[in-house]
């Protein structure tokens, strides 16, 4: 009797519980605002059955209770994910299935499964989680020197069960392979953003310091989630105003909600600066008063950040000042910005996109000639942000040929979440595996093996500091990031940047399963198209190697775009289609760009029978007649290419047609409407462009 009723009690609980999980995942309009932290009850009954298991109490030490990051994380995640309680929350282990949190400073519970060197070897950011007995009962622990590195441990095993993980034998230790992992926001001081296509930009500067929007913590909270720990909140053409005082108060004010999760602020800075907000009569970097001037800058800085990290500047570039006004180089100029921060150990990033006409004649060409004869030259607390191409986040590029060519001096990536060339969050376009492209990418800088992911790791030589930084996409609209799917590109890049050696694979899957859904059949269904869509989109747009085919917008087709204040904005410099042929001649015989690299990989690119085909136009000029591998002539490939990434395109839009009902209704109307307009563009950009180069291409006929 008692066991009929303690059964049907049972039961109707957990009917109550399937209907409310149901209720919830279909009532609640998902907007995207949650991202891949949404923590919706886990249905799948195995998984559950284990996570229950091991997660039965979590014992935390009292420093990371009340309000502490790290508790709020796993409470909104446990009860989430398990329906966990917060009485479950203990300062010591009672039983079995404890969930044991620990730092090195909180590290006692642990000391007899865990030794101090194997926490002192995590380093400053890294944790390990490990499945344990302490006191005889079965335990996790998850714990880290540093808390930091809890907060990443935490987010790790939330994120194995978001994703369905066994987490009953877990023994996984991680650091981050690169130092520097870091937000650059392009974002205005007047609320609009560069090249930003989600709406307005989440700083309230009419509002900052007195009232702080919940989406400043939210931001920090999603960053630290994928191991990011800083950002650039101004764009690189920057305000002045961001050094006056009344806007670091508001700076300050951001910077305090975001420093429990270890997320630190960096500001791009204005080169006039000493000048224009200071009312100095220049801004020499060689001249007292102008050093003097930065000194008491940093001085302020620090004593309302005292963790700033330091300053991104772009100087000399597209109109923007820089030391080359007073006849000074590159070095000069970041060394007077780094001298200021460096008794507050702060960093500069000085960006090498730079292409001066005087320079050289060929754009792609520039940034290496200025930079490689200064190696040497910059502070210790200096590193020089490298786009990962050497033009401008074309659909697809070559890596940049600084990338191992600067020994003494740290390179650090720039790669680009906001779509400004790839769609602009129109699009879907999922950059993991364009950015493992670049990462691979062998420099030989040091022999076989320099890939890009090593040169940054500081494992080709031997940086002092190391670091990827991804101009990024969030703005004020609900879902963050404009498009759904764009929100897989702050995730991506936030999992390279920690783990440069993850697949696009691996990456596009847990954020699938954390952002939309895990259901095997329908995740693959999406894991498929978004391993695809790069691809799609250099082919509708600029594939075998063309680039720049836009004009000023960034987004529609602009082949015949010959007119621009300079001529590498046109279309025309790049492509150069005539009668004869089309492309860039980058090789020996014309502007030489090929040996910018290393050997073999100059002899490589130069040969026009080694050049891989995706790059064949930008380094080769070719007659549309040239017999590519495939048995095709250029024009029929090219053709062939634009028709096929048209077709794609549509193809892209059944498929996602294919998960209705299987993904919540908003967000499948969302994508849908987009990818209707995806399929349009990518139309118009292969009717026009095979127009306009069909009137050369068929002359000849
Ligand atoms: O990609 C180009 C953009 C500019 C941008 C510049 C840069 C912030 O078109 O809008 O300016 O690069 O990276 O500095």
């Amino acid at each position: 009797m008692t066991h009929k009723t303690g059964h049907s009690m049972l039961h109707k609980m957990i009917s109550i519980f399937v209907l409310w999980g149901l209720w919830g995942s279909f009532v609640r309009a998902e907007d995207g605002y949650r991202l891949w932290l949404r923590y919706e009850p886990i249905t799948d009954s195995r998984c559950l059955e284990q996570y229950r298991k091991s997660v039965v109490q979590i014992v935390l030490p009292k420093s990371f209770q009340d309000g502490n990051v790290v508790r709020q994380e796993l409470q909104s995640g446990l009860s989430g994910l398990l329906g966990i309680e917060p009485s479950a929350f203990t300062e010591d282990i009672l039983h079995d299935g404890a969930l044991v949190i620990a730092s090195a400073d909180t590290a006692g519970l642990i000391s007899e499964v865990i030794k101090s060197s194997d926490l002192e070897s995590c380093g400053p950011e890294g944790f390990l989680i490990r499945s344990t007995k302490i006191k005889g009962y079965s335990a996790t622990v998850i714990a880290g020197k540093t808390r930091p590195g809890v907060i990443y441990g935490v987010f790790h095993f939330l994120r194995l069960m978001q994703t369905l993980q066994p987490i009953d034998a877990l023994d996984i230790m991680e650091q981050p392979a690169l130092q520097l992992r870091l937000m650059n926001h392009w974002d205005n001081l007047n609320g609009t953003i560069e090249r930003g296509y989600a709406g307005r930009s989440l700083w309230q500067w009419n509002e900052l310091p007195g009232t702080l929007s919940p989406r400043y913590t939210d931001y920090a909270r999603a960053c630290a989630s994928i191991g990011i720990n800083g950002s650039v909140i101004n764009n690189v053409n920057a305000d002045l105003r961001i050094l006056s005082s009344e806007y670091l108060r508001k700076v300050a004010a951001i910077a305090d909600l975001w420093r429990p999760f270890g997320v630190r602020m960096y500001l791009s800075v204005n080169f006039a600066s000493p000048m224009r907000l200071g009312g100095l009569p220049t801004a020499d970097p060689l001249n007292p008063d102008v050093m003097t001037w930065w000194k008491t800058k940093a001085d302020e800085i620090y004593s309302l950040i005292p963790d700033f990290g330091g300053f991104l500047v772009k100087a000399d570039s597209e109109g923007q000042p820089g030391p080359k006004t007073y006849g000074r180089t590159h070095a000069q100029g970041a060394n007077l910005l780094a001298d200021a921060l460096a008794p507050h150990k702060g960093i500069v990033m000085w960006r090498a996109f730079v292409y001066d006409a005087d320079v050289d004649p060929d754009r792609a060409k520039r940034a290496w000639l200025e930079f490689t004869r200064l190696d040497g030259q910059f502070r210790p607390n200096v590193v020089i942000q490298v786009k990962n191409g050497p033009i401008d986040f074309q659909p697809r590029e070559p890596f940049h040929p600084l990338f191992g060519a600067m020994k003494q001096t740290p390179v650090i990536a720039e790669i680009q979440a906001t779509q400004e060339y790839l769609g602009q969050a129109r699009h879907l376009v999922y950059h993991g595996p364009m950015w493992k492209e670049f990462l691979d990418s062998d420099t030989y800088a040091k022999g076989q093996g320099s890939t890009v992911a090593r040169v940054l790791a500081g494992k080709v030589h031997p940086f002092r500091m190391t670091g990827m930084v991804s101009v990024t996409n969030p703005g004020l609209d609900t879902n963050w990031c404009g498009h759904h799917f764009s929100q897989s590109n702050w995730y991506a890049f936030g999992r390279l940047a920690w783990n440069p050696e993850l697949s696009a694979e691996t990456i596009a899957e847990e954020w699938t399963r954390m952002t939309f859904t895990n259901d095997k059949k329908s995740a693959a269904v999406i894991l498929a198209m978004m391993m695809g869509s790069h691809e799609t989109f250099v082919n509708y747009t600029m594939p075998l190697g063309l680039h720049h085919l836009i004009g000023g917008d960034h987004y529609a087709p602009m082949p015949w775009n010959d007119r621009a204040p300079r001529a590498d904005w046109t279309a025309t410099y790049y492509h150069q289609a005539s009668a004869d042929g089309i492309g860039f001649d980058r090789t020996r015989r014309g502007t030489n760009a090929v040996d910018q690299y290393f050997p073999p990989v100059c002899d490589v690119f130069n040969d026009i029978s080694t050049c891989p085909e995706k790059f064949l136009l930008w380094f080769h000029r070719c007659p549309w007649d040239y017999r590519m591998k495939s048995g095709r002539t250029l024009w029929e490939e090219l053709c062939a290419r634009y028709r096929q990434g048209a077709a794609q395109a549509a193809a892209l839009q059944k498929t996602w047609q294919s998960l209705d009902g299987k993904i919540d209704s908003r967000r499948h109307q969302d994508v849908a409407d987009r990818l209707a307009i995806q399929a349009a563009d990518a139309e118009k950009w292969c009717e026009q462009i095979l127009a306009y180069f069909g009137r050369y291409a068929e002359t000849k006929d």
